[in-house]
């Protein structure tokens, strides 16, 4: 698929109140109008209940700014490192369904945003590498983690095969079946060929379906600061949205 198709969605920024309409269309939503973590907590907690994060605050929110010069083996969080598209908290049991990211401040150079819809990127494999999918489909593809091992699928077909949860993290954070080892260098052909970038600005942000949209960063120089809330969605939302009902490990529909 071609990621142009996602162009309208990720070149426009709605008001925070077109949100909901915006996820249920394309699973994902950038928005302005966001000046402060206060008001990012408030937009959170309209669209479901906020999750705590081991990096987070007492609020649940995450300051992510540069903490430390190089990246350790989970990749480049908190450098100013490039972080290649993932699906944060990939090896938990239920990953955070939705992701809600402010900019504060953008960096002088650098610090696009970057997003893959793991919809078009499971078409493209479905359509062209249909050994490379079965691979990152079985059930013990990959293990990540290190006290509490996931172990399953990198794309989990769900509902039928009618939905997807995507969990993908920098290849150096996985262990990976034979198979799905040598899936990886097709995985990641196509992960770029959809990657789309997005510079924001102070004020400016995205929420996402983490179970669908891959999310990462371009890597910057200077001062940048980002803020991040995980959320639980309500169900109202959850089922405008066509989020997956991760309570229940499948979708509401
Ligand atoms: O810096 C960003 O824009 C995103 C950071 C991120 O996705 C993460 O730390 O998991
Ligand atoms: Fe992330």
């Amino acid at each position: 698929m071609d990621p142009l198709r996602h162009s309208s969605v990720l070149a426009g920024f709605v008001a925070p109140s077109e949100i909901i309409d915006q996820l249920a269309q394309h699973g994902i939503a950038l928005f302005h109008g966001i000046g402060d973590a206060a008001s990012l907590i408030d937009l959170a907690q309209t669209l479901g209940v906020v999750l705590p994060h081991p990096d987070s605050d007492v609020n649940g929110v995450t300051l992510i700014s540069e903490r430390r010069e190089s990246a350790g083996a989970l990749g480049a969080g908190f450098t100013r490192a490039s972080l290649s598209p993932h699906t944060d908290r990939a090896d938990k049991t239920v990953p955070p369904p939705v992701l809600v990211n402010l900019c504060l401040v953008q960096a002088g150079s650098g610090g696009e945003s970057t997003f893959v819809d793991g919809v078009a990127v499971h078409r493209f494999l479905v359509d062209h590498a249909p050994e490379a999918l079965r691979a990152l489909i079985h059930p013990k593809a990959v293990a990540y983690g290190k006290t509490h091992v996931y172990t399953g699928p990198v794309f989990e077909p769900i509902d039928g095969g009618r939905r997807l949860r995507l969990r993908i993290w920098p290849r150096s954070a996985g262990r990976y079946s034979r198979e799905a080892e040598e899936a990886l260098d097709e995985l990641q052909c196509v992960i770029a060929a959809q990657t789309v970038a997005v510079r924001l600005e102070a004020g400016q942000g995205y929420v996402i379906d983490n179970t669908r949209w891959l999310h990462g960063r371009l890597a910057y120089a200077g001062e940048r600061v980002m803020l991040r809330i995980a959320v639980d969605p309500h169900r109202g939302v959850l089922r405008k949205a066509g989020i997956l009902d991760t309570r229940q490990g499948v979708s509401w529909r």
